[in-house]
Parts: C-alpha cells; structure tokens; sequence
C-alpha cells in the first residue's frame, strides 16, 4: 500500500443490507459501533463516511454504485451473525470495484467466525476482534507505514498461506474519552415511528453483560465485563445531541445500563435536574427493577418511557416452575411495576428448544400473559455458532445459512416438532398475546393506548408478521384497532 494512499481517500463504513423485519418497522436506528470507530478514525485524521445500506434500504447493486461513486481507500463493515453473508457480498462489491481497497470486518460475528470467514472469503483483508476504535487506528497506521500488523492486538487476517491472529485487545479503560462521529449522521433518516416526526439517536452509557444467557452472545463478547460512562459525561452527550441535532428520542444500547446503582441513579438525576425532555428507550435486567421499585417514578420523570427486560424462558425447567419459581414470579413482578409507573414494558419469548413440544410453547403463550407486558415477542431460539448453546443443540440445527439466523426463522428443528409448527406456534404466540392485549387497550392511560395503537399498526403494516397476523386471527378481515381520542395520537 502506497504511503499516504488511506489519508488521501475515505474510509467507508458500511451496515449490509440486510433486513429481518422486525425492528426496522418500529424505527431506524443508527449503526452507534460503526460511529464510535469513524470517531477513532476522524480523530487520527482519517476522513470518514457512514453509508447505511440497511436503513437507506439499498439493494447490492445500490451498493456497488455507491461504491464505484464514493471510490474509498478501505472499506469497514460492521456484522452480526444474520448480516455476515450481506457484509462479505459488500466486500466482494468493493473488490470487484477496486481491487486495491482495503476491506474489515467488525462486531460479534467476525469477532468469533474469523477463521470461517478468512478461509472462505478472500475478499476480506482484515477482522478487527473485539472493540474497535483502537485496532482500526493502529490498523490502518501500521499499513500506512508498511509495518507488520502482527504487533497490533486485536486483529485475524491471511499471512503467509495461514490464518494469523494477534492476541487479543485488552478493553478500552476510559468510555468517557470516547466520541462517535455524531457529525456524519444524516439525521432526517432517523426517526421513532411511533413518534412521527421524531429524531432518534442510538448511544450507549455503559459496554458490558455479566448475565448468563446461553444463547446470547454479549457475555461473550465483553469477556463478562461491564464498564461505565461517568454519569456527567453521558448526559452531556445526550444534550449535546438534542441541541446540535434535535435528537428527541434516544434508545440506550447497554446491556444493562443499570448495574451500578450509584452511577444510574446520577444519570435519572442529572436528566430531571438538567430538565433533558428527552424521551429514553432501554433495556435492562429484572433485578435492577426489583431493586429500583421506589425509583421508577424518577426513571419516568428522566423520560423513561420504554423498558425492555429479558425475561425469556427457554428450557422447559423454567416453564415447569411456571406458577411457583421465584424467578417467574420476579419477572412478572418487574413487568408490573414497570406498568404501574406509566413506562411501557417489554419482553421476549424463545422458544423451540429441541426438547420442546407444542405443549411446552402454548405453556410459553401462557406465561407471556402471565407476564403481561404491553408488548411480548416470540422469538426462535437461535444458535449463534460461537454462543454456549451451540454445541448443545448442534445436532438439531437444519441450516447453517446465517441470513435464518435472525430469532425469526427457526433453524433448530424439535424433536416432537416440523420447523412448519415450530413457525406457526410463533405466530400463534404474537396473535393470542396481541388479540388478548387489545382487548386491555382501554384499561390503559391514554399516552400507552396512542403509542400501542400506533406500534400494532407499524407491526401489521411493516413488520414481517404482516402476512400472519393481517387479520389476528378474525376471519372478517383485520381487527380495528381501539379508537384513540385524535388528541392523544402520537
Ligand atoms: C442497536 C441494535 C440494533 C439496531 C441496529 C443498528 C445498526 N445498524 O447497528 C437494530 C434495532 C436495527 C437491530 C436489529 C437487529 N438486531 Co440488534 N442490536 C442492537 C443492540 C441493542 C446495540 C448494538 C450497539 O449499538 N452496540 C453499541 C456499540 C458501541 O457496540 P458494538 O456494536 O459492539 O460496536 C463495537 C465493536 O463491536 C466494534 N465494531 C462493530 N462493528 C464494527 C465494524 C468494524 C469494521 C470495526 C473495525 C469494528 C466494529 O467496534 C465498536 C466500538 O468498539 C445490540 C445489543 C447490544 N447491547 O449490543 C443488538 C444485537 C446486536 N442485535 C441482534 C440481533 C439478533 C438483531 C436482529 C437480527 C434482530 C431482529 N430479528 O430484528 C436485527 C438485525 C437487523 C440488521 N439488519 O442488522 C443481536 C446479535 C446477535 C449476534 N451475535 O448475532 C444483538 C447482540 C442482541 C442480542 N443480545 O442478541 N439491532
């Protein structure tokens, strides 16, 4: 590579296009990771652009277009296990453009998958394992100079007929000196649904999961490690969005933003105290809501509106206990205090296990209206191939084409169960629990009844489960809706 030939040309960072149609019906949302490494990267002097395939909806001919347009020195794309396939075609496009440009992979996927990928796909330079920021700099840096990346931790890349990885890159000690390049954002792009006409922001308080979820891959990830961003810092950073960009809705990244209870506390306050007006969208751990029972009206007043917790059940030992385990009852007990302090809850359901039966998931159904969150996902359980799941449930996995593997499609196949079932007990899952919450719509305060109407139409209009649930079930065509009094419409 020739000296100077990176600064001179942009570093293009790049979502696959890829679309599992889910998430994407309620909002788009901005790729934070990709930010935070074309922050790193700014900062070094590299020129960086965002090019957001997924949420701009490209198709891949769009995508070497914009390529062959842009003409950038190296290509970063950032992957998970479902967007692996779309982001190794980016790089592919990207070659077939310019054989000269750089391309790296990023994120959970490659992190694990490096040899996978290396050894088939040689359109892929380099793998960046782990955090980003430092490794794509120090990259970069060391091809500029002509230096051997071997010394530069955090890497996996071909060298010499063989797979070379460099150990690995210790955390990022201090979040707070970290800024993502919020400059590149195209902002009308990104928007709340629910709430038209809003600006929303992606930002992350803290990077981190010390739970123990076999299937997930963030425990993984972070190394069962958790660091925080001082509270100052981060509502800085959230005002500073509102102001400079007219950010109104924000959703936390965090694994689990609430872990310490001290520096969580300070952020509600500073957010109150600083009067922020911003609405907030989160996840966070059962517990911390237990814990945090006589807080929740201050998470409110700090713009809370949102919680997701994991409450998702997926062997049939917890769906045994249903009624008497402790943990059940924790969980819907966090559902209800959530509800109770005017924030809307949410949780997920796995299921299709392969020891599960159509007994055990209609026990599932069940238990999510046990639970009674205003909103409830189903989700096939789905294993990433470097989670601790995996090799449990090898010998029931029915495909290895990672596009499936997107907590929509199952890829396990039960024993006692086709996939067919397995696909019709999840829709039945979303009919019964959404044809029953209806019904409670009007039991509900005016603002959760707009934004639930609201939401159930984005699902049945946008969502994948358009086709399922076009008529939840009533055979004379789609339900209507709860009518919302027009000044309480979001
Ligand atoms: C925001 C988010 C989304 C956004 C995506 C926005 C976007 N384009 O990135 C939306 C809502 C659209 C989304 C959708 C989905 N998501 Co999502 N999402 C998240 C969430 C909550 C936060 C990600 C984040 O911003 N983290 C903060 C940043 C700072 O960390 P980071 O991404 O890890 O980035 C760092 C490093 O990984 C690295 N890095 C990352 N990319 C790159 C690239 C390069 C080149 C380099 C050098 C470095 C690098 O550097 C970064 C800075 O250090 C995570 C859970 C979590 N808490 O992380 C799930 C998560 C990533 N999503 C997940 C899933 C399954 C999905 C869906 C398939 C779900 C569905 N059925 O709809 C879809 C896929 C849609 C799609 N096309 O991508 C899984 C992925 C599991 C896996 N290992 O494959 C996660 C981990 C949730 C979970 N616990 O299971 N998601």
């Amino acid at each position: 590579m020739a000296k100077g030939a990176l600064k001179s040309r942009d570093i293009l960072l790049v979502t696959p296009p890829y679309h599992a149609g889910v998430v994407e019906s309620a909002g788009s949302w901005l790729p934070l990771g990709l930010l935070y490494v074309a922050g790193a990267l700014q900062r070094a002097g590299y020129g960086a652009q965002l090019y957001d395939a997924m949420t701009k909806f490209h198709t891949l001919d769009q995508v070497r277009e914009t390529l062959r347009r842009e003409r950038p020195g190296a290509v970063f794309v950032s992957c998970i296990t479902a967007t692996v396939l779309d982001g190794i075609e980016v790089c592919r496009a990207a070659k077939e453009e310019d054989p000269r440009v750089l391309t790296v992979l990023g994120n959970t996927h490659p992190s694990f998958m490096f040899q996978e990928i290396l050894v088939g796909h040689p359109c892929v330079d380099f793998i960046v394992r782990g955090e980003g920021e430092e490794t794509a700099v120090d990259l970069l840096s060391a091809l500029e100079a002509g230096a051997d990346p071997a010394r530069i931790p955090g890497l996996a890349y071909r060298a010499e007929g063989r797979i070379a990885l460099t150990p690995a890159r210790p955390f990022l000690r201090d979040l707070d000196s970290l800024e993502p390049a919020w400059g590149l954002v195209p902002w009308k792009e990104y928007s709340y649904r629910p709430k038209p006409g809003s600006t929303l922001a992606v930002v992350s308080s803290s990077r981190g999961c010390k739970s123990h979820c076999s299937f997930c891959s963030q425990r993984l990830f972070w190394e069962e490690s958790w660091r925080g961003v001082s509270a100052g810092r981060f509502v800085a950073q959230l005002e500073h969005l509102r102001d400079r960009y007219g950010v109104n809705v924000a959703m936390l990244a965090d694994e689990i933003p609430s872990l310490e209870r001290e520096r969580w506390e300070r952020i509600l306050d500073l957010c109150v105290e600083r009067r922020l007006g911003m609405t907030l969208l989160l996840e966070t751990r059962v517990d911390d809501i237990l814990r945090d029972a006589a807080l929740l009206p201050r998470y409110r007043e700090a713009g809370i509106e949102h919680i997701y917790v994991g409450v998702e059940s997926v062997n049939q030992a917890t769906l045994d206990l249903f009624k008497k385990d402790a943990q059940v009852e924790q969980g819907r007990r966090a559902i209800e205090l959530i509800n109770g302090s005017d924030i809307i809850s949410e949780t997920s359901f796995v299921m299709g296990m392969p020891e599960e039966t159509p007994e055990d998931m209609e026990r599932t159904i069940a238990l999510a209206k046990h639970y009674d969150p205003d909103m409830a996902f189903f989700l096939a359980i789905t294993p990433w191939p470097y989670a601790d799941l995996y090799p449990k449930v090898k010998d029931h996995i029915v495909t290895t084409d990672y596009r499936k593997y997107n907590l929509v499609e199952p890829v396990i196949k039960p024993d006692a169960m086709t996939l067919d079932e397995v696909r019709a007990m999840l829709f039945k899952g979303f009919k019964e629990f959404y044809t029953d919450k209806m019904r409670r719509f009007p039991a509900m305060p005016a603002w959760k009844q707009a934004f639930m109407h609201s939401l159930m139409k984005l699902l049945l209009e946008h969502s994948y489960l358009r086709e399922q649930m076009g008529n939840l079930g009533h055979p004379g065509g789609p339900p209507r809706l709860p009518v919302v009094p027009r000044e309480n419409r979001t």
